[in-house]
């Protein structure tokens, strides 16, 4: 079988002036985030991705998180229309990449997404309704995916950014989560692993294969799903975190 492709974006020097919502603006160091980004790539390749890098669109501030321009399924692949005004043509080169690999579906107006927004965890699809995503989208995610078989539900999301800052997969039937920030009943049915209270951030793990690629700096939580009986990849994730980006943020990983 072809090896899984990761679609990454490199980092652009106007990170620097990227969206902000919950966070306070700090300092990124620009060589520290390509270094923790480089790393991020060695660590998808190790586990059997074939990395492929787009270039930087070097005025569009927030591009190295390519996930939020598409949702890539099996059967097709879902362009966003991001809830951001400033995000819009990321999509643009995103769906140029795509388009050899997947059927593309596109989010229109008045929808809006960002795939940060949308969690899959086998045939259930959870799309939060945020401040990046509205119901025209989910509206419109059903209308694609409920005849290939999936079910999608709308999420409330307070108190984050997007739905994957506080749930995400951890396999088909095992979800990582926050629940402060998402109602845990929703998600009945599945197995809830709870993040450690100390580390709010701690929900956003990156399923690749059977292995979860996990930011280093949320260690309790790390040890929470390696006890579960995951393999747990420990990358540096500190210098995008400070842009609102955490590891599912900066790839599409098309299987
Ligand atoms: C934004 O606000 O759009 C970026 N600064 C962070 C996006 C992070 N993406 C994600 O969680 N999927």
């Amino acid at each position: 079988m072809a090896p899984p492709i990761a679609l990454t974006r490199e980092i652009t020097p106007a990170i620097t002036q990227c969206e902000l919502t919950h966070l306070a603006r700090a300092p990124i160091d620009l060589g520290c985030a390509r270094l923790q980004h480089a790393e991020y790539e060695r660590t998808l390749a190790t586990l059997g991705c074939e990395v492929r890098r787009l270039p930087a669109a070097p005025e569009m501030a927030d591009s190295v998180f390519i996930e939020d321009t598409a949702i890539v399924f099996d059967e097709l692949a879902i362009v966003t229309r991001p809830g951001a005004v400033s995000r819009r043509l990321e999509t643009t080169a995103v769906a140029d990449a795509l388009a050899a690999f997947r059927t593309l579906h596109g989010i229109v107006a008045p929808a809006i997404a960002d795939g940060g927004d949308v969690l899959v965890a086998g045939r259930r699809v959870f799309v939060g309704v945020s401040t990046r995503t509205n119901r025209d989208a989910v509206a419109q995610m059903r209308r694609v995916l409920v005849p290939v078989g999936y079910r999608v539900d709308e999420v409330a999301v307070t108190g984050c950014l997007h739905l994957k800052s506080a749930v995400t997969a951890l396999d088909d039937d095992v979800l990582l989560i926050n629940r402060g920030w998402v109602d845990a009943a929703v998600f009945t049915g599945f197995e809830l692993v709870d993040i450690d209270p100390a580390e709010p951030y701690a929900a956003n793990a990156l399923r690749v294969g059977g292995s979860i690629v996990f930011p280093s700096e949320f260690p309790r939580t790390g040890d929470a799903i390696r006890s579960r009986g995951f393999d747990v990849r420990a990358v540096p994730a500190g210098e995008l975190a400070k842009a609102e980006g955490a590891v599912t943020c900066c790839s599409l990983i098309l299987r």
